[in-house]
């Protein structure tokens, strides 16, 4: 409507955040989106852009690209942009010293040994050098996998960040970090966050083109995270639930009644049944999704809110000051930034829930069906190899460059070295020894293996022929070992149920390539606790979005030189 006024874009500027009657524009159109805020599916992320341009957010959020979104926008519509504001293109001027608004402008400066995928919003993964050289990732080095730009926390105010539960009942409670952390009993475990991206690229050069980014083998990392226990704060903040009672399970255990707020008994059918509830997690950037709520009630699972990352608080990268972190499942689940937990009927409704992470069959291109088939929650096994030498020379490099030691590895944070580790400079000794008229050449390979669901990693098998024979690498952790006397007791509890390992566990192999064909392919695959093993290749579980590309993993090496 051109009857409409126009404003300079300095009186739109006064319509920012925090002046109860946002505006943003697009192109050189002028939104009030005031009654838009509270209705917005995003939440008030939408005030973000307020008193700007809301178009670079949506070039971000790729959901609005739809054109009932651009409808809705245009019910807001309150005028243009003056033409004194507007440059020869019809877009709003930028004014001399004003940078051009950019969501990323205030994100973390990354260390340089991360490999970008995509720098706004930051992916980006450790290259294979620093990838699972240590069993705990130092924090710079753990793979960043951002869907928008990171909220600013004020350090100062960081105790005060809030998180808002909401029970199914509708009941609300809130806590302060401060409270979380002084209120609840610490809880720590190591666990590895994997993308279900990882190793897409794989997937797409053994079989076809995948949407989504281009991962190597890095979008895996291993943590030790400290924090409370989510089924802690769910139940003080008043949760009750049938099936799945912990306390139930246990003989002689005393059972406690429902109780309602008036303090009367509650019966079971008037509780809602624990299997038919989600616990949907929201980030202060809008990020959002969900876990069945099972999974957080288990008494043998770990489901942390947590505040540290290998003893120190959360990078901003990984959620300062509050973050989830599901251990075994795909880190998609993982919000950070915490601001919100709902437990509800049904599972969380953003793109990344509903719209993302599956998987479908490797003949449903084009649009597939995304209702048909479930979120991805476990993951499943796979490993990798993060360096191969070939020849004696190459093999002391590796010794010298810390991939492979000489002798016995030294005992890292949180892992312990497994027994009967051989030395490997007596190893090299021995080959130099027995193989004086040098027919074989010597190869050593490293890696990581890691299994969802809390399934340990039991065997890794390596081939240096393509995989027609195979040897056993070295594990080189074991079960995580127990960061401190909680864990220790913790740990003690889960092995009489089972033993459950979230980490990963970095493994060796040292042996010599067969026969003198130029090239040899070194493959990789692993075992779990429950005999789950690795597809061969990637056509059988190829899939358009290149999720979870799990197959054998091969590295050719040119062994002619
Ligand atoms: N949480 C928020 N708030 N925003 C995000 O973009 N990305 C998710 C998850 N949690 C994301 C998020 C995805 S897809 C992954 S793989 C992990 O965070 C990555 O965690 P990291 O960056 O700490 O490695
Ligand atoms: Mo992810």
């Amino acid at each position: 409507d051109p009857s409409l006024p126009r404003f300079r874009l300095a009186e739109v500027r006064k319509h920012d955040a925090k002046s109860g009657s946002p505006w943003v524009t697009s192109g050189d159109k002028i939104y009030d989106i005031t009654d838009w805020v509270a209705a917005h599916p995003g939440g008030d992320v939408i005030l973000q852009a307020a008193g700007h341009s809301i178009d670079p957010y949506w070039a971000i959020f790729t959901i609005h690209k739809a054109p009932h979104v651009r409808e809705i926008l245009d019910s807001y519509l309150i005028g243009f942009v003056d033409i004194a504001d507007l440059d020869t293109n019809g877009q709003p001027k930028i004014a001399p010293g004003e940078t051009l608004e950019d969501p990323f402008a205030s994100d973390p400066v990354r260390d340089k040994r991360l490999v970008v995928i995509t720098e706004k919003p930051c992916n980006a993964e450790p290259a294979p050098p620093q990838l699972a050289k240590d069993f705990v990732t130092p924090g710079e080095l753990f793979y960043v996998r951002n869907h928008m730009w990171v909220p600013v926390v004020d350090c100062a105010q960081a105790d005060q960040h809030r998180l808002t539960v909401e029970l199914p009942d509708g009941d609300v409670r809130e806590y302060t970090l401060d409270e979380l952390k002084t209120r609840f009993k610490h809880h720590c475990v190591t666990a590895v966050l994997q993308c279900s991206g990882n190793r897409r690229s794989d997937m797409t050069k053994s079989v076809a083109k995948t949407n989504g980014l281009q991962w190597g083998a890095g979008a895996i990392s291993n943590a030790v995270w400290e924090g409370v226990l989510l089924r802690d704060v769910l139940a003080d903040a008043g949760l009750q639930t049938i099936d799945w009672q912990p306390h139930r399970a246990i003989k002689g255990a005393s059972y406690s009644p429902h109780v309602d707020n008036e303090g009367r008994n509650k019966s079971d059918d008037e509780l809602p049944e624990t299997d038919s509830l989600h616990v949907q997690l929201t980030g202060l950037e809008a990020y959002a999704a969900s876990i069945p709520l099972p999974v957080a009630l288990d008494p043998r699972g770990e489901v942390l809110l947590a505040f540290a990352m290998n003893g120190e608080p959360l990078p901003r990268d990984h959620g300062y000051p509050l973050r989830a972190v599901v251990p075994g499942v795909v880190a998609a689940r993982s919000v950070k930034w915490l601001s919100r937990i709902s437990v509800s009927g049904e599972e969380s409704t953003s793109q990344w829930q509903r719209r993302d992470y599956k998987l479908f069959g490797p003949n449903e291109g084009g649009a597939p069906d995304w209702d048909r088939y479930p979120a991805i929650q476990e993951m499943p096994i796979t490993s990798a190899i993060t360096g191969v030498w070939v020849g004696q020379s190459a093999i002391c490099n590796a010794v010298k460059q810390g991939y492979l030691s000489a002798a016995s590895p030294p005992p890292v944070m949180g892992s312990r070295a497994a027994p009967g580790v051989r030395d490997l400079q007596a190893w090299l000794t021995e080959w130099e020894k027995s193989h004086q008229q040098a027919e074989t050449t010597p190869v050593a390979v490293t890696g990581y293996a890691y299994s969802g669901g809390g399934r340990e990693i039991v065997r890794v098998d390596v081939s240096v022929d393509g995989g027609r024979t195979w040897d056993q690498a070295v594990l080189l952790d074991h079960i995580a070992k127990p960061y401190d006397d909680d864990e220790a007791k913790a740990l003690k509890n889960i092995v009489a149920r089972g033993r459950r390992d979230f980490a990963w566990k970095r493994w060796r192999y040292e042996g010599s390539l067969i026969g003198n064909s130029p090239t040899s392919e070194i493959v990789v695959k692993a075992v779990d606790s429950a005999y789950n093993t690795q597809p061969e290749r990637h056509d059988g579980i190829y899939n358009v979005r290149g999720n979870l590309a799990t197959a054998w993993h091969r590295v050719t090496v040119d062994t002619s030189g």
